[in-house]
């Protein structure tokens, strides 16, 4: 009986499903981005290979999670977010959006993967995209005297971001966010990205933590 059941459900869940796709236009769920230089955390995984990462860091991150969770390396968002990102993200989860999926790459650790950047001037950041969406950029950079080795809180991040822009130049898939360098860093440091789709279109934002030399 409860095996007969299953079958007939199972019958009506796969008419549902082929009758659900044609209804559906066939659009990229989850297509949207990440910043690539500095790169983040989730995007360099993926460039090592979410298989057979090289880093420790990497290594770390997917053993919290799980490999298959990198290959959505421009999706850590907020569908609903409409700016209130420091309400909906607690501290010690900024850099996966306070979504499980993405733990692993909240682990504090002085060892991640980071770029080196100039100590002043100018410098293009570049954004990744795999869907382009108007919206608001926001890039932060760490407080002097950041600690990557404990959990990143709000108020590790100065009060203003360093870059504040809506719909910066694309080239290719990469949006292209000409900012000065914030005066006066050293050493390591972490710039958080945050990119604020507009409504009507869509409350969804988007969120990366970028490890940093200066
Ligand atoms: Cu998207």
């Amino acid at each position: 009986m409860a095996k007969r059941r299953s079958v007939a459900l199972a019958a009506l869940f796969g008419v549902g499903a082929v009758f659900w796709s044609l209804l559906v236009p066939v659009a990229p769920a989850s297509a949207h981005g990440s910043m690539s230089n500095p790169t983040s955390r989730i995007h360099n995984c993926w460039r090592e290979n979410p298989e057979t990462p090289k880093s420790a860091a990497c290594k770390a991150a997917i053993a919290v999670g799980d490999s298959w969770v990198v290959y959505d390396w421009d999706e850590v968002n907020l569908p609903n977010a409409n700016g209130k990102h420091r309400q909906l993200i607690p501290d010690g989860k900024l850099c996966s959006a306070g979504r499980a999926k993405y733990q692993g790459f909240d682990l504090p650790r002085a060892d991640w993967v980071a770029t080196k950047l100039p100590t002043s001037g100018a410098f293009t950041f570049r954004y990744l995209y795999t869907a382009a969406h108007p919206g608001l950029w926001e890039l932060y950079i760490t407080k002097d005297g950041y600690d990557p080795t404990k959990l990143l809180r709000w108020s590790d991040l100065e009060a203003t971001p360093f870059y504040r822009q809506m719909n910066p130049p694309t080239s290719g898939n990469v949006y292209q966010m000409n900012a000065q360098i914030p005066p006066g860093k050293s050493g390591r440091h972490l710039i958080y990205a945050i990119w604020q789709r507009q409504l009507p279109d869509s409350a969804e934002a988007f969120y990366s933590c970028s490890d940093v030399i200066f």
